[in-house]
């Protein structure tokens, strides 16, 4: 609490020692507590990534967090919070002198390495969003030995990437405060564009191959730009340009 000047983002901590996954419980409890509230667990017994994938979230070694919110805005516009979400995360790092890049749509990566992944659910109904839940996940100081063997040449921490500790309560504040700046202006007037000029400006992606998974098909192009709707443009092999929407790709650096 020393380090948060939020309003309403982390006013309201539910604090874990252990919990089978920071998004579920939030999900749980997300009617009854006020928006900004943030759940989170020293340890994940079944960290959750996309498509049902797993989160290795060892005990005190990283920030696994899920965030409640409540924005009035229509169900697809929601793929933004993720990128509020990278571009916070990338901001409070860069806050402490540590520099990563945002692989769109939900990745923090460092040297290439994924240091950070964002998963983004919500409950809505009749075009109406119930609640967002933002589950965050950061290896903030894991040890190699933290990662399984296929899981280290793609996966890194910043305690490897800066050969230090990491405060975490400071950097989860960062986050929060960071978080805050970005989401306000999104929920009162649909103003993305600083966010968008961020995860622009440290993409992972713009100038790189990409490939793109959509419907169960791989197409490669290359990607050309992140729009103001926070859409990424690819130009595919064929001469085709396209603006694909985050719930519906897979996308891999080459
Ligand atoms: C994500 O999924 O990157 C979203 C991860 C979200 C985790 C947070 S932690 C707090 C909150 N509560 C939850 O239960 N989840 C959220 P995806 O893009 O699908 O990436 C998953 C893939 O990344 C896995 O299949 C592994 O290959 C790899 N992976 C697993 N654990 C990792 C880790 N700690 N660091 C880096 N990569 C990891």
């Amino acid at each position: 609490k020393e380090y948060l000047s939020t309003k309403f983002v982390g006013r309201n901590i539910c604090y874990f020692d252990t919990i089978s996954s920071t998004n579920m419980e939030a999900k749980r409890i997300a009617l009854k507590n006020p928006e900004g509230t943030v759940v989170i667990s020293e340890e994940q017994a079944k960290g959750k990534g996309r498509l049902d994938r797993n989160w290795v979230s060892p005990p005190k070694k990283g920030i696994w967090m899920s965030m409640i919110l409540k924005p009035e805005t229509e169900p697809t516009k929601v793929a933004k919070i993720t990128l509020l979400g990278a571009a916070g995360v990338n901001k409070a790092l860069e806050d402490m002198g540590i520099y990563s890049k945002i692989k769109w749509p939900n990745d923090i990566v460092i040297d290439g390495k994924k240091v950070c992944g964002i998963l983004t659910e919500m409950s809505c109904e009749l075009n109406m969003i119930n609640y967002v839940i933002m589950g965050i996940g950061i290896n903030v100081n894991m040890d190699r030995e933290d990662f399984s063997e296929n899981l280290i040449n793609k996966a890194t921490s910043l305690k490897i990437e800066q050969n230090k500790e990491i405060n975490r309560k400071e950097l989860l504040a960062g986050i929060l405060n960071r978080f805050e700046e970005f989401y306000i202006p999104f929920k009162e007037d649909n103003e993305i564009s600083e966010v968008i000029e961020i995860c622009k400006k440290n993409s992972a992606l713009i100038g790189k191959k990409v490939r793109v998974i959509k419907d169960g098909e791989t197409k490669t192009g290359k990607a050309l730009d992140i729009n103001n709707e926070g859409q990424l443009i690819v130009m595919f092999e064929d001469g085709s340009i396209e603006n694909i929407f985050s719930g519906e790709v897979s996308v891999r650096g080459l």
